[in-house]
């Protein structure tokens, strides 16, 4: 029988997680911890202020500079990042249970987040025992007088600061490959979805990480965020969030020269030719918008259909949508759960009405009266928007897609990268060369072909333009966390040393 969820809370570690102990904030401060579906304090952890980041900071840079961790072996580090990925194995359903009541998806959602969280810390323990960067590579110079060796080593000290849709998957993208590398972390989680992070530290007891190496504060921006991204102490920060604040961690950083990625906002597009099959078409069109009520940064949210499919496929659309059942992400068989707060429920129905006022149709959705408890919007379908529009242009994050028809592929094209962002973005034909050629004329750093969303540990996550800097997952995220250095050697005993000698150079 499954545990009750009051008694998997007591479970739980609440408190900041500094030097490989568990202590309260300096100040004494607390946050509440809110259940989005009936919108009720159910936890509270430490709110951090700056001198608990300053705390976090010096544990994690004694540790890095000092500590053992950055100078063992990679086989060592994977040693303890498969500990930690066990470690959450044996609390997996109970980690699922506590991510629906913090961000209110669907508990088949939240099981998949947290076996892709396990998963990612068991691929990088692999990646960092086999990763060619621990293979000096010897270089041949110009001038045969030296030798050359090109080595990497860990970046230093990590801020991880992350969003709330994904809470335990997205600190398990940062900080499994920058533990792997070496580095040391503090890890801020956001103020909306503390939780499910905090079970890394108990992980990180568990396996046997060196105290200092993983670090937790909990707090929100101004108070724990802000410092973190301010502090000298932190040699680059990897931010995952809206484009204001990453905008905001681009500046922090430019201060020290810090290293940065982030990965920001999008308003990626779906474009289906006429071949493609409808139903399949709007599977994947559901998927790629309502999965996490439209709360992905890389959310199919502009559909672009050409001209003779766009009935048919806009019909099996709004059957589709409105079929979705709504409720608590605990409840059996709910497909939509509540946004994450009152401030995103704001924002989402701001537009909502925004897009209506500009003239926008929409077609089904809006907000929802769920007796008046929880933040609650509809899947929500527009036509007709402006090109122009805020509903067409910005990332809304919520359950809310605009469609609209092409006539060429060359508009379909422009139309998808006339957008600042460029994170993702799918297209859907019968023809493969029309498929291919569509993926290499679109500006994103993914593109899906025949389907939309799917993410794999292995691939490289990230995008062009105003969706960020850098890629995360796969090698590409594990290479964030690097040095790279040379090191250049005079060899007087080369074999030719004789012949410099003789020519008067050596
Ligand atoms: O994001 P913030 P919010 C987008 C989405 C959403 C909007 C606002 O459009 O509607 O952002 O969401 C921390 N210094 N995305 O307000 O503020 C904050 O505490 C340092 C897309 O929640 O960017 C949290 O931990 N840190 C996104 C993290 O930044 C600061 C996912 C993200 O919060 C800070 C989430 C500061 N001054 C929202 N201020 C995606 N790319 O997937 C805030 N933070």
């Amino acid at each position: 029988m499954a545990t009750p969820v009051a008694e998997l809370l007591t479970l739980m570690s609440r408190s900041l997680f500094i030097g490989g102990t568990w202590r309260p904030a300096v100040r004494g401060g607390t946050m509440d911890v809110l259940d989005p579906s009936s919108e009720t304090v159910f936890d509270r952890v430490p709110a951090a202020t700056a001198e608990d980041v300053d705390a976090a900071v010096a544990a994690a840079r004694q540790a890095f500079d000092l500590g053992p961790w950055p100078r063992w072996t990679p086989v060592a580090r994977g040693r303890v990042l498969r500990g930690m990925a066990g470690h959450l194995r044996e609390r997996q359903q109970e980690l699922a249970v506590l991510e629906v009541r913090d961000n209110g998806k669907p508990l088949a959602e939240a099981v998949l987040d947290i076996a892709d969280a396990i998963g990612c810390f068991e691929f990088y323990a692999e990646l960092a025992e086999q990763h060619s960067a621990w293979r000096p590579e010897p270089l041949v110079l110009t001038d045969p007088r030296f030798t050359s060796m090109v080595i990497h080593e860990p970046v230093g000290v990590v801020g991880a600061i992350i969003p709330w849709n994904y809470p335990l998957l997205m600190a398990a993208w940062k900080v499994a490959p920058a533990l792997a590398a070496g580095c040391t972390v503090v890890l801020k989680p956001s103020e909306l979805t503390p939780l499910t992070a905090l079970s890394l530290g108990d992980a990180a007891l568990a396996a046997g990480l060196p105290p200092g190496v993983l670090n937790i504060v909990t707090g929100d921006g101004p108070g724990a965020g802000q410092p973190l991204i301010d502090h000298p102490g932190v040699d680059k920060l990897a931010f995952t969030g809206s484009l204001a604040t990453g905008t905001k961690v681009m500046q922090a950083a430019a201060r020290d020269i810090k290293r940065i990625s982030l990965e920001l906002g999008g308003k990626s597009p779906f474009i289906v030719f006429a071949d493609s099959d409808v139903e399949r078409a709007v599977e994947w069109a559901m998927f790629g918008i309502f999965w996490n009520q439209g709360q992905v940064c890389s959310a199919t949210s502009r559909i672009l259909i050409e001209r003779p499919l766009f009935e048919g496929f806009l019909q099996r659309l709004l059957e589709a949508a409105q079929a979705i059942r709504m409720g608590s992400g605990l409840a059996p068989g709910v497909q939509l759960g509540p946004l994450i707060s009152a401030g995103q429920y704001r924002k989402v129905c701001d537009s909502i009405e925004r897009g209506v006022r500009e003239g926008a149709r929409m077609l089904c959705g809006g907000p929802a009266e769920m007796s008046g408890q929880g933040y609650f919007v509809r899947p929500t379908v527009f036509i007709e928007m402006a090109r122009d529009s805020f509903l067409w242009r910005e990332e809304i994050f919520g359950p809310v897609v605009c469609v609209a028809a092409f006539d060429s592929e060359a508009e379909a094209v422009r139309e998808a990268n006339a957008s600042p962002y460029g994170l993702a973005a799918a297209v859907m034909s019968r023809d493969d060369v029309r498929c291919e050629r569509v993926a290499a004329a679109l500006r994103a750093g993914i593109v899906w072909i025949n389907c939309s969303q799917p993410t794999f540990t292995e691939a490289p996550w990230g995008g062009f333009k105003k969706s960020g800097i850098g890629r995360e997952l796969g090698r590409w995220g594990f290479e964030n966390y690097l040095e790279t250095k040379q090191i250049t050697r005079y060899v007087s005993s080369a074999p030719w040393g004789w012949y410099l000698k003789g020519r008067g150079e050596a």
